[in-house]
């Protein structure tokens, strides 16, 4: 046994490992589970007590010799170039990895929010799911209207109609929400996901995204609603993009009106976007009813406000010539990461 320890000293003494590899093996030789010191301790039990005295000593010398050769080339491979990795040129660039990209629905929302951001609006935001006051009865929809039928509807519990609880059809809901709580004057834009009972297809979506906005305060006039709008458009698509009203009608505005911009992809010649009109209907607005002010505590005889709503995948579709809705559900990463953001 003294034998071979001395062997196995004068081993340790002279050992010089420049590669990490060799240390390793060297750990392995000698510290391992099944290494050299782990059997001379084996083969220690079976001495006799006599022996044990002298060998107990060499060998627990020795064993401390292993560790501390080990110990001091591990920190000295550490300190110096990497033993391992000596032979690697490290002035070559670095693996580069692929950053993640903003979803065109989130860049166009935030676009969106700037733009009435630099007009003084907040932004508010409130529950998908929503009771049938906050989503109808407030809005003006008649008891029989088809928007509160259970084919255009997501309804959560169905009750006698003033209870109705669903998932909210339009984001008009947090308008009702922000008059009720607050005092005039309002100018809020609140952007959201709404929900609608609709055969997914290229065109149609059982949810979308909305940006709604509200203007109340003493003298608001349709002339304010029209150069807002104007305003915004020339914001998003660019100077000289071109505007037009015609009359509609919703339950919560009158008069009201859908707003088109001329073709951003053909400038108003004609394309198959915009159906070779030269115009894109992108969004319906309107001077809030005086009932809606009133049932959410408005004094209507004082305040007079407008209201508009935009669906931000139409607007979406037009800025990046999208021609199928479900693209911006499916995740794919071929779609998405054609658009970069500048905020990462
Ligand atoms: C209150 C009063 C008035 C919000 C409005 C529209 C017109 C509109 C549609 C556009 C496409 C919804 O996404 S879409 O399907 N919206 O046409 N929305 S005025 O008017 C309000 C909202 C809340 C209290």
């Amino acid at each position: 046994m003294q034998e071979k320890i001395d062997k196995y000293t004068a081993e340790i003494k002279a050992f010089a490992a420049t590669k990490a590899d060799e240390l390793e093996a060297f750990r392995i030789k000698f510290l391992g589970t099944k290494g050299i010191i782990k059997d001379l301790f084996d083969q220690f039990k079976t001495v006799g007590p006599e022996e044990k005295r002298t060998f107990g000593k060499v060998l627990n010398q020795f064993k401390q010799l292993a560790e501390e050769k080990y110990s001091e080339l591990k920190e000295a491979s550490a300190n110096t170039a990497d033993t391992a990795t000596a032979d690697i040129d490290k002035t070559l660039p670095g693996d580069g990895f692929e950053l993640g990209s903003r979803h065109p629905l989130t860049l166009v929302r935030n676009e969106i929010i700037d733009v009435f951001k630099r007009l003084g609006f907040v932004v508010a935001e409130g529950p998908e799911i929503e009771d049938d006051w906050h989503n109808f009865s407030a809005l003006n929809f008649p008891e029989e209207h088809p928007a509160r039928d259970m084919q255009d509807t997501f309804f959560i519990k169905k009750n006698s109609g003033t209870d109705d609880i669903a998932l909210r059809t339009h984001t008009s809901s947090v308008q009702v929400r922000m008059m009720e709580n607050g005092k005039p004057p309002f100018r809020a834009i609140m952007p959201g996901r709404v929900y609608r009972n609709e055969a997914i297809s290229a065109r149609a979506h059982c949810f979308f995204h909305q940006v709604e906005g509200l203007y109340v305060d003493e003298n608001v006039s349709f002339a304010d609603l029209k150069q807002t709008l104007y305003h915004f458009v020339q914001e998003l698509y660019g100077e000289g993009t071109k505007v037009r009203f015609r009359p509609s009608y919703f339950p919560f505005t009158e008069p009201s009106a859908e707003m088109d911009v001329s073709c951003t992809i053909c400038k108003g010649s004609g394309c198959n976007m915009c159906k070779y009109s030269g115009w894109v209907e992108i969004l319906g607005c309107g001077m809030v009813d005086p009932n809606v002010l009133e049932n959410c505590g408005i004094d209507s005889k004082k305040y007079t406000g407008f209201a508009f709503g935009m669906g931000i995948e139409r607007i979406t579709n037009l800025k990046y010539v999208i021609r199928d809705l479900r693209l911006f559900s499916e995740n794919d990463v071929r779609f998405l990461k054609q658009f970069q953001s500048e905020i990462i």
